[in-house]
């Protein structure tokens, strides 16, 4: 049992009383069909009446653990006890009053954190808004009016959001862009170095990967035209990919050369979820401009744009903004869920997650061929699963282990370009013993499979 920000009524454990999901659930699921739209899906569809350090309690009674945290979001736990207080006062206060109309002190404060976590000692600024789509797509107007150029660079299994732009900006079609076009132009997309699929070998990856895109860059598109290089330090829906160590700085320094901003997407991978406040530190990067959003906020919507600021000065009065971006109750959750990984260490917390989960996860890859690789950082691990004896994606064993975990009442997620790769995203204040909990679930199916 942990009480780590978990809120204190709830319990840190896993308990089944009813099938998964259960009759209540089943009902809700019902009405889910006749009420919202087809397009709109549930991973698990376990409908939840409280959440908290590294469970989620449903209707029926049933509590699951939780490797998922809402998609990366519920870094300090979906009810963490500074974001609860911070929010619900600001809430009382006022709901909105429009940061374009009559602003408020929130905003400011969490714009001047983001400048002190983020990388780099330079003059920062920050924007605010709703979602992380929102955000990149905003990273992407300020670098486009500060550079007065117009083309976009993105890579091979880059995701950055469901709006037309980011959607032309995310690598696969499906679920993502299927049927959804046409896409916004002057987008380009290029190698990046995916290790375990490098078909010259892992060893020459970040070399090759780095030159093949500057050569595509550069003869394709021209530096010259290229307003923004958009990344994701570690690419999250498209598998976990760690770019093999060289890639980034690679990559960088041909955008620095050429006058071109270099927007980290942190969106999935930032605030303490690889055991860093943001994943570039881990090569010493230091973004023109880093988008973030998810785990900022504690739950609550909220993301932005953060970077040089003569960078992000460049959009004219007026040009940037949105009704609730930067809502205040979204900014006091966000100064609450800053607090709690500051007080709790989220980072070292992130760092023992993944010596655990890796330790285990190596047992099993000693055991279970199909396990091809394993990677990530942090409380950002994955699983990529193949055919026995080769690299060919295994999809169907993939969706097998995961609906197996759902069962037992573990929320796991999956993602990759081949829909391969077993991702594994608790909050970072899940008790230790929960984790191994979870860890021995997943072994299970592994050998009931
Ligand atoms: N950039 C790197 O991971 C969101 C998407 C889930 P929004 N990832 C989860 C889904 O299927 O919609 C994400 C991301 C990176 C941008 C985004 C987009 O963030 O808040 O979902 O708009």
């Amino acid at each position: 049992m942990t009480e780590l920000s978990g809120g204190p009524a709830l319990p840190q454990e896993r308990r089944l009383v009813t099938a998964i999901p259960g009759p209540k659930s089943q009902e809700l699921l019902a009405r889910k069909g006749a009420a919202v739209a087809a397009g709109v899906g549930s991973v698990l569809p376990v409908f939840a009446a409280r959440a908290g350090g590294g469970v989620i309690e449903d209707v029926d009674g049933n509590s699951l653990i939780d490797f998922g945290s809402g998609i990366a979001v519920t870094s300090v736990g979906s009810s963490a006890e500074a974001v609860v207080r911070r929010a619900s006062a600001q809430l009382a206060d006022f709901t909105h009053t429009c940061f374009m109309v009559t602003p408020y002190e929130g905003y400011i404060a969490v714009c001047e954190e983001l400048a002190k976590l983020t990388p780099g000692d330079h003059a920062k600024k920050s924007a605010l808004f709703n979602s992380g789509a929102e955000a990149v797509e905003n990273a992407v107007k300020i670098a486009r009016a500060y550079t007065k150029r117009q083309a976009v660079v993105v890579f091979d299994h880059g995701y950055h959001g469901r709006t037309n732009l980011t959607m032309a900006l995310t690598a696969k079609n499906m679920p993502y862009k299927h049927s959804f076009g046409p896409f916004a132009p002057e987008v380009y997309r290029v190698p990046v170095a995916y290790p375990y699929r490098w078909l010259t070998g892992a060893e020459n990856c970040a070399e090759e990967a780095a030159a093949q895109a500057i050569d595509m860059i550069s003869k394709q598109v021209g530096a010259e035209n290229v307003a923004a290089i958009v990344i994701e330090p570690v690419l999250g829906e498209g598998g976990f990919i760690e770019p093999a160590k060289g890639f980034l700085p690679k990559i960088v320094e041909f955008a620095k050369d050429n006058g071109i901003v270099f927007v980290a997407d942190e969106i999935q991978s930032g605030f303490c979820r690889t055991g860093q406040w943001f994943a570039c530190e881990d090569e010493g990067i230091v973004p023109d401009l880093i988008t973030t959003a998810k785990g900022i906020a504690g739950g609550l919507p909220l993301a932005a744009v953060t970077g040089r600021a003569e960078i992000m000065d460049a959009a004219h009065s007026g040009g940037l903004g949105g009704t609730y971006g930067g809502n205040p109750v979204a900014c006091a959750a966000a100064l609450g869920s800053i607090e709690t990984m500051r007080e709790l260490d989220l980072n070292a917390k992130a760092k023992r997650i993944e010596e655990v989960m890796k330790g285990r996860l190596g047992a099993m890859q000693e055991k279970f061929e199909i396990i091809g690789d394993i990677r990530g950082r942090g409380a950002m691990i994955a699983i990529e699963l193949v055919q026995p004896g080769s690299k060919d994606p295994n999809p169907s064993a993939t969706g097998a282990l995961a609906k197996a975990c759902h069962a037992a009442g573990l929320v796991v997620l999956t993602c990759g370009t081949y829909g391969n790769v077993l991702r594994f995203l608790p909050p970072l204040v899940i008790g230790e013993d929960l984790l191994n909990e979870g860890l021995d679930i997943l072994e299970e199916a592994f050998t009931q499979l």
